[in-house]
C-alpha cells in the first residue's frame, strides 16, 4: 500500500470553494482549460502520484543512488527510474509551462496543486523532472541560440541544475570565487568548484544543462559582479544531440539525513578539461537572472514540506483512529473500563488538530500565494501592469518557504508521536518524512534568510506597501461578517493578531530607522526578524482558516452528509488555531518589543 496519503478534497476545496480558480479557468491566458478538465488532471495525477511514483519512495531511500569516482558518475536505483519515467511519460511536468514550449499554460494555481502531490508522494522524482522549468527560465532569458537549446531540452528530456553554492558561498552568493573567462568567440571557460548541487548527476537523460552563477575575471565583487552561464554535461550539436564531452565533472556525492533519493553533487568546473559556459541572454544580469529559478524553486519547497506535514498528518490519524489504548479519561479510575482509540484522548486530538489546522492553513497559504502568480499570467497576457501583485506574490514567498517548512518540520514529530514508538521504527514512514523534510529549513535560502528577505526587502524595500495591503485586507475580514455571527470572536482573535503583528513590524522599522545613528541598534531588527517571519505566518494562516471556515459554513447548510465532515472539521481547524495559536502573538509581540542588545554584548566565550 502507498505510504502516500494525498488529500484531493483539500485541495479542490481551496481551488474551487475558497479561492474561485474556476473564474479565471475558460478565459484570458487559461481558455483551453475548463474546471472539469483541471478536476481530470487533479484526479489523473493524484492516481500517479499514489501509485508508481511514491512506489520507490521507500527503496530509493534504503538503497541510495551510488557515486562511482573512478568514472565521475551515479547510478540510480531502478525503482525510482520506473517512477521517474511514469512522471514523465504521463506529461503532467508541462501543466504551467507557455504553449510556444508544449506546455498547458495552467494556472499557476492547479500546477502547484499538482505539484503538491507529486511532492507528497516522491519529492526527488519532482526535482529530477525539474528540466522543463529550467528550460523555460532559459528560454525567457536566452539569446536566440539558448531558446532554441531551451525548445531541445524539453524535446529531449534533459536533467538541469541550478548552481550557486560553493565552499565558502551559501547564504552569501556573492563570495562565490569560481570564474568565467572570455574565449572572445562566444564561448567562456568556467573554473572551479561548487557543492551541494541537487540533480548535478544522474543516469536517466541524454543531457543535464546546469544554470552557473560565475564571476568573470575581473567583474566587482558580490552578488552584482555573478554573471549567469549555461554549461551543458554535454556540448550540443546543432540537432540538439549530445556532442563531446564537457568539462565539468561529479567529483563527489554527498551522504545526508534524508532525501537521499536526489543527488547532492560537487562539481567540479574545468580541472580535466575546460568546461564550456554561454553567458545566458548575453548579458552580465546573473543574480537577477538566477533569481526567477531561485523564486519558483522556494515555492516549490514550501510546497514539498506541507506536503509531507500533510501525509504526516494523515498517516497519524490512520493510526489514531486503530490504535487502542487506555480508558476514556472520565474513567480513568475504572480499572475495567472499555479501552479506547487514542482518538478519545484530549491530548492526542490536541496533537492531531495541531497537525491539522497547519496543515490545511500551509495549503491554503500554498493556493492563495498560487492564485496570485495566476493573476500576474492573465495581467501579462493582458499587457496589464501587475506590480502589486507581483509585489504580494513576493512577500509570501519567503512566508511560503520559510514558515511552510519550519511548521513542517516541527508538527511532523508530533505526527510520528502520535504513533508512539511504532512511528520511531522504518514500518511507519513518518521518521522518512522527517528526515527528508529538514532540508527543507535549509536549501533556497535558511530560514534566517527567509526573515531577513522577508523584513529587509519584502516589507522595507516596498516601503511597507504590500505588507499594508495584506494586513489591510485581514483587518477587512476581521471587520466583516465572515460566517454570519458564527466566527465573530474567532475575527476579534484575528484582529487582535493583525494588530500585533503591525506594531512588531513598528518596532522593527523603529530599530531600523534608530540604526542610522547607532548602528547597534540593528542587531534588535536581526533578533527579530524570524520571530517576525513566524508570527506573521500565524497571522496569515489565520486568516486563511477562517476565509475556510467561512466557506465551510456556507457549504454546510444542505450538505450532503459525506460533506458534512469534511466542512465540520474546517471550521473546527480554524476555531483551534483562533483560540489556541493566534493568542500567542501577544507574547511574540512583547519579546519582540522588550529584545535587549544583551545577547550581542555577551563574549563568545561566555556560549
Ligand atoms: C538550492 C536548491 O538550495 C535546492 C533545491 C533545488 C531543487 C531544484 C529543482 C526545483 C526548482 C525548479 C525551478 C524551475 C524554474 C521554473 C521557473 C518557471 C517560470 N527575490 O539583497 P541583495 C536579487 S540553490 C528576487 O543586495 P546580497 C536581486 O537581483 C541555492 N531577487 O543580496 C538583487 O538586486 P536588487 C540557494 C532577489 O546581499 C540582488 O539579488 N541559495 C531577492 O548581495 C542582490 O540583492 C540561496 O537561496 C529576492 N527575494 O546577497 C541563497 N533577493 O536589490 C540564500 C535578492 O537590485 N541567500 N535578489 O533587485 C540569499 O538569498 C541572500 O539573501 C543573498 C544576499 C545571496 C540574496
Ligand atoms: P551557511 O550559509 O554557512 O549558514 C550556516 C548557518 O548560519 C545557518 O543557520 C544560517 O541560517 C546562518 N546564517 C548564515 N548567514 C547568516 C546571516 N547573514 N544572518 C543570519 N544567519 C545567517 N545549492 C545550490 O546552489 N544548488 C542546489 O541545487 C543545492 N541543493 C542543495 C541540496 C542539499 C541537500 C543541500 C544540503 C544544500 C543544497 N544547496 C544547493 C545549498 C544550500 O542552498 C545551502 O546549503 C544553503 O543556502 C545554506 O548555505 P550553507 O550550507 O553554506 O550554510
Amino acid at each position: 500500500m502507498s505510504h502516500y496519503k494525498s488529500n484531493l478534497r483539500d485541495l479542490e476545496f481551496n481551488l474551487f470553494e475558497v479561492f474561485k480558480r474556476q473564474d479565471v479557468l475558460g478565459g484570458g491566458p487559461f481558455e483551453e482549460l475548463d474546471e472539469d478538465t483541471a478536476r481530470t488532471i487533479l484526479d489523473e495525477v493524484n492516481r500517479l502520484a499514489t501509485g508508481v511514483v511514491a512506489e520507490s519512495f521507500e527503496d530509493a531511500d534504503r538503497n541510495p543512488p551510488v557515486f562511482d569516482p573512478a568514472t565521475n558518475s551515479v547510478t540510480l536505483p531502478e525503482s525510482l527510474k520506473k517512477s521517474y519515467r511514469a512522471y514523465i511519460d504521463a506529461g503532467w511536468y508541462n501543466l504551467d509551462l507557455p504553449q510556444e514550449l508544449g506546455g498547458l499554460n495552467a494556472p499557476r494555481s492547479l500546477a502547484w496543486a499538482a505539484s503538491e502531490l507529486i511532492l507528497g508522494a516522491n519529492p526527488a522524482v519532482h526535482m529530477y523532472a525539474a528540466g522543463p522549468g529550467f528550460a523555460n527560465v532559459l528560454y525567457q532569458e536566452g539569446n536566440d541560440a539558448q531558446k532554441r537549446i531551451a525548445h531541445q531540452a524539453i524535446e529531449r528530456g534533459w536533467g538541469a541544475t541550478m548552481v550557486l553554492t560553493e565552499p565558502d558561498a551559501g547564504s552569501d552568493v556573492g563570495a562565490g570565487r569560481t570564474k568565467a573567462v572570455d574565449q572572445g568567440d562566444g564561448t567562456w571557460h568556467v573554473d572551479g568548484v561548487k557543492r551541494f548541487i541537487t540533480s548535478g548527476e544522474q543516469d536517466m537523460t541524454e543531457n543535464i544543462f546546469h544554470l552557473v552563477l560565475a564571476r568573470p575575471e575581473g567583474a566587482k565583487p558580490g552578488t552584482k559582479g555573478l554573471s549567469l552561464f549555461l554549461v551543458p554535461k554535454f556540448l550540443i550539436n546543432e540537432d540538439g544531440s549530445p556532442g563531446e564531452r564537457n568539462g565539468v565533472y561529479v567529483t563527489n556525492v554527498e551522504h545526508k539525513m534524508g532525501l537521499k533519493a536526489s543527488t547532492t553533487c560537487e562539481l567540479t568546473f574545468g580541472a580535466k578539461h575546460p568546461a564550456v559556459g554561454y553567458l545566458v541572454g548575453d548579458k552580465h544580469d546573473g543574480i537577477r537572472q538566477m533569481f526567477l529559478v531561485i523564486e519558483h524553486a522556494r515555492m516549490m519547497v514550501g510546497t514539498k514540506a506541507i506536503a509531507t506535514l500533510s501525509t504526516g498528518y494523515l498517516n497519524a490519524l490512520e493510526y489514531a483512529k486503530e490504535r487502542k489504548q487506555g480508558a476514556d479519561l472520565t474513567r480513568m479510575a475504572d480499572k475495567s473500563a472499555p479501552r479506547v482509540a487514542i482518538t478519545r484522548h484530549p491530548d492526542v486530538r490536541r496533537s492531531l488538530m495541531t497537525q491539522k489546522a497547519y496543515a490545511e492553513g500551509l495549503r491554503a497559504l500554498v493556493i492563495y500565494t498560487a492564485s496570485q502568480q495566476d493573476s500576474v499570467q492573465i495581467a501579462q497576457h493582458e499587457g496589464a501592469d501587475c506590480s502589486e501583485t507581483e509585489a504580494l506574490n513576493d512577500l509570501l514567498l519567503p512566508i511560503v518557504k520559510g514558515v511552510g517548512s519550519e511548521r513542517s518540520y516541527s508538527l511532523l514529530a508530533e505526527s510520528l508521536q502520535t504513533l508512539g514508538g511504532s512511528g520511531y521504527l522504518q514500518d511507519y514512514p513518518i521518521e522518512q518524512y522527517i528526515r527528508d523534510a529538514k532540508i527543507d529549513t535549509l536549501y533556497e535560502g535558511t530560514t534566517a534568510i527567509q526573515a531577513q528577505d522577508f523584513f529587509f526587502r519584502k516589507i522595507v524595500k516596498n516601503n511597507g506597501e504590500a505588507f499594508g495591503r495584506l494586513v489591510g485586507e485581514i483587518k477587512g475580514f476581521a471587520a466583516g461578517e465572515a460566517g454570519n455571527g458564527r466566527l465573530k470572536e474567532e475575527r476579534s482573535a484575528l484582529a487582535d493578531a493583525a494588530g500585533h503583528v503591525e506594531k512588531m513590524v513598528e518596532t522593527m522599522v523603529g530599530d531600523l530607522m534608530r540604526s542610522a545613528e547607532q548602528p547597534d541598534e540593528l542587531y534588535k531588527v536581526g533578533l527579530n526578524t524570524t520571530r517576525l517571519l513566524m508570527s506573521a505566518g500565524d497571522l496569515v494562516l489565520g486568516w486563511l482558516l477562517l476565509r475556510q471556515a467561512e466557506a465551510a459554513l456556507a457549504a454546510l447548510d444542505g450538505a450532503e452528509a459525506a460533506d458534512r465532515d469534511f466542512y465540520t472539521g474546517k471550521v473546527a481547524a480554524a476555531r483551534f488555531f483562533a483560540d489556541q495559536v493566534l493568542p500567542r502573538l501577544t507574547t511574540e509581540r512583547e519579546l519582540a518589543e522588550n529584545v535587549g542588545l544583551d545577547l550581542m554584548e555577551l563574549p563568545e566565550s561566555a556560549f
